[in-house]
Order: C-alpha cells, then sequence, then structure tokens
C-alpha cells in the first residue's frame, strides 16, 4: 500500500477468535494487515467478546502478539453485553468452558480505552470489529472523551443480507443491541459503518491461500483459515468451503479510500423489538442538503482487498517461526 502523509493513531476493538477452535480468523486477518504497517500508529487493542467470550478474545490477542514479538497496550475483558437478555443468548457462553483458569494481568478494555484516548496528543481512529459493548460503556460513563475521537468505523449491520438466524441482522449488532444504538446515538461522533451487503460481497477460497507457506506462522494463519471454511461449509451445507474477510474492510478503507463508495445517511439499532433485536434502521431523507456524522459503505471494490490481503499477509510476515 501506499504511504500517506501522516500516520493514523488507531485503537483497534476486537472479538478475536484465531486460537479458539472452528473459530473465524477474521479478525486475526484486520490485525495482521493493521500492524507493523508504517502508516498506522496502533495505540492499543481492546478485547470485546463476540465470536467468543471476552475473557478468549483477550487471551487470543495476548497469544497472538507474543506470537509476532509485538508489544502493543492490550487489555483483559469480561464484560458482558449490555442487554440482559443477549447476554443471556449468547452463544459463547457455550465456549465458557474452554476458558483458562488464569486471568491476564492486564487492564480492563474500557480502562485502556480511556487511558489511551486521555493520553493521545492527537484525534484517535477507532476500528471496531465486534459487538459494541466497550465503546458504549466508555461513552456513556465519560461522554468527553468523544473530542478525542476522530472517527469509529464498525463493521457491523445490514438492511437485507442475511446474517444471524436466517434474519437480515448482523452479528456484531446482534450480540449487543443496546450498545450499538447508545453508540450510534453519542452526540458528535462522527460513524462509518462496514455492512454485510459490502464484507459479503467477496469471499476468500481454499485455493486462494494455497501458494501461502507451508511453513512457520503463515501456515498456521493458513491452516486455521482452511479448518474455518471447512467448519463452516459443514455446518451449512455448502458446496464448496470458503469464507469472508468482513472485519479486513474497515483497515484497508483508512489506507485506500477510493475502494470504498460510502453515503450519508442516520443510523439506529433497534434494541428492543422482541424480534428484530440488533437490525439496522437507516434513513437517508434526513440528511439531505446536510452532512452527517453517519456514513455507510455503499459499494466497495472488495476483490482489490482479497489481493491485498493475498500479497500482504505473506510477504509481511512470512519470517515469523
Ligand atoms: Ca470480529
Amino acid at each position: 500500500m501506499n504511504k500517506i502523509e501522516e500516520k493514523i493513531s488507531l485503537i483497534i476493538d476486537t472479538d478475536m477468535a484465531y486460537g479458539s477452535k472452528d473459530a473465524d480468523v477474521d479478525d486475526c486477518l484486520a490485525l495482521l494487515m493493521a500492524l507493523n504497517n508504517p502508516n498506522f500508529d496502533i495505540k492499543a487493542i481492546t478485547a470485546v467478546g463476540g465470536n467468543v467470550p471476552p475473557q478468549m478474545a483477550s487471551y487470543n490477542i495476548d497469544s497472538l502478539l507474543k506470537e509476532l514479538k509485538i508489544d502493543i497496550p492490550h487489555s483483559y475483558s469480561c464484560a458482558n453485553p449490555l442487554d440482559r437478555n443477549m447476554w443471556i443468548n449468547c452463544r459463547w457462553l457455550k465456549r465458557k468452558n474452554e476458558l483458562p483458569k488464569k486471568q491476564l494481568s492486564l487492564p480492563s478494555s474500557v480502562a485502556l480505552l480511556e487511558k489511551t484516548l486521555i493520553e493521545s496528543q492527537e484525534k484517535i481512529t477507532i476500528v471496531a470489529i465486534g459487538p459494541l459493548t466497550n465503546l458504549a460503556i466508555l461513552l456513556t460513563e465519560k461522554p468527553f472523551l468523544v473530542k478525542k475521537i476522530n472517527k469509529v468505523c464498525i463493521m457491523g449491520g445490514t438492511q437485507n443480507e442475511i446474517g444471524v438466524d436466517d434474519l437480515p441482522i448482523e452479528f456484531n449488532f446482534r450480540g449487543d443491541p443496546e450498545a450499538a444504538n447508545l453508540v450510534l446515538g453519542v452526540e458528535g461522533l462522527n460513524v462509518e459503518i462496514f455492512p454485510l451487503e459490502i464484507t459479503k460481497k467477496q469471499a476468500m477460497k481454499p485455493q486462494d491461500i494455497e501458494k501461502w507457506s507451508e511453513r512457520g506462522f503463515i501456515n498456521r494463519i493458513k491452516i486455521s483459515l482452511r479448518a474455518y471454511m471447512d467448519y463452516r461449509s459443514k455446518k451449512f451445507g455448502f458446496n464448496e468451503p470458503f469464507s469472508y474477510f468482513h472485519d479486513v474492510l474497515p483497515i484497508v478503507s483508512l489506507l485506500d479510500k477510493k475502494l470504498f463508495q460510502m453515503e450519508d445517511c442516520y443510523c439506529t439499532v433497534d434494541s428492543q423489538g422482541k424480534y428484530t433485536k440488533g437490525s439496522l434502521i437507516l434513513d437517508r431523507k434526513i440528511v439531505k442538503g446536510k452532512e452527517s456524522r453517519h456514513k455507510i459503505v455503499v459499494d466497495g471494490n472488495c476483490k482489490e482487498v482479497l489481493k491485498k490481503i493475498l500479497k500482504e499477509i505473506p510477504s509481511k510476515w512470512e519470517e515469523i517461526k
């Protein structure tokens, strides 16, 4: 990717599942695209519950950074979704028995977000690629910190694409609808939304990663990707294995804006409906004639994003044993 003029100060808030069984690897791909990129100054990586329990996301982030020998402030989280019902129904509760017994001696995600924003001289861009629990807690307790945030790039929401439970509801917003609605409602917070319609435009297939090394760290990523592709094709009865790389899109958009088209809109999330909790509600009329603080991605060159993943990840990380 071309070098951009000023480094982008970044926090990545993630439900990182790489390291857990049958888990999606897309958060890890997003981190691998962002870490060691000269265009980013990554100030912190914070853990949130979503694809895996929050504690497990914390362990997975910690293990990945150790594996890559990279020292970046990161957190330990045990925060449950704000929505009590979603907590009770949380899919990741089933994974509780897989959790390591020991708590990591790291700051909590909300504490690390707060400290990083307060200490930063410049505004920080937050890439949120899990449910929005941490951000909702932070901005409810410390609303003045909105001034320290450049924008929040969110992988979440859908209008028509089928997401969880055969409904047009995306996983991250469904994971904590109350949090998503709170974050979108924060006065003065600039938000960019990467919905499922865009993140599902292009899939990654086993043949795409065939040429990746059979050794070292890249091979471990390759094995995890293959395992996840096989797991989901078996689970959903697809004819051929594939997976999406949802969480990589906001990272790539920060480096190459031309790849995505965005439209002004006004967004809320249904946090009350009995069956529709987590639905994205989008209004374009309300902002006609004036710039909105909400933007939604309406199109994107996802083939180019895949090309970047396939080229940059092996070349960047092939030295890691
Ligand atoms: Ca994620």
